[in-house]
């Protein structure tokens, strides 16, 4: 017996419809037409996804000495001298500032490690982070 197998896929709205086992030997066929197996496969749709940036925050304070804050900026999120001033002055005149954007983790890390800094000196330098939109 000759055996051609083909699956047959018709497309619907939702789902595909596979017929599969059509056989050439049209006695066999007939007899086992009954028995074709139908098999219904869902439509599932992969879409990747970029994760969100988050923004680093500095937060104004009355204590922090301005030259400390700008020497964590430059330490921590590797600002040069002029966009490290601009960052604390920004902050200590309007209260915070975006210091920089990265992945999740990166802007976490950051944050804490910057406000850890002014901490190990009794200062109150406060960074946070939140999603961008
Ligand atoms: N306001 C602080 C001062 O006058 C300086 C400062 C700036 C502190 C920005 C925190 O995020 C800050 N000494």
């Amino acid at each position: 017996m000759s055996l051609r197998r083909d699956a047959n896929k018709l497309e619907t709205g939702g789902a595909s419809v596979q017929n599969i086992c059509n056989f050439h030997d049209k006695s066999w066929r007939e007899s086992t037409m009954s028995k074709t197996a139908t098999k219904i496969v869902p439509k599932t749709e992969t879409r990747v996804q970029r994760p969100r940036l988050h923004k680093v925050i500095l937060f104004n304070d009355d204590y922090t000495p301005r030259d400390f804050v700008v020497e964590v900026l430059k330490a921590v999120f590797r600002l040069n001298e002029t966009q490290a001033l601009n960052v604390m002055i920004t902050a200590h005149r309007k209260g915070v500032c975006v210091v920089a954007v990265f992945a999740q983790d990166i802007a976490e890390t950051k944050a804490a490690r910057a406000t850890e800094a002014g901490a190990a000196k009794g200062y109150p330098l406060r960074f946070g982070t939140e999603p961008e939109e």
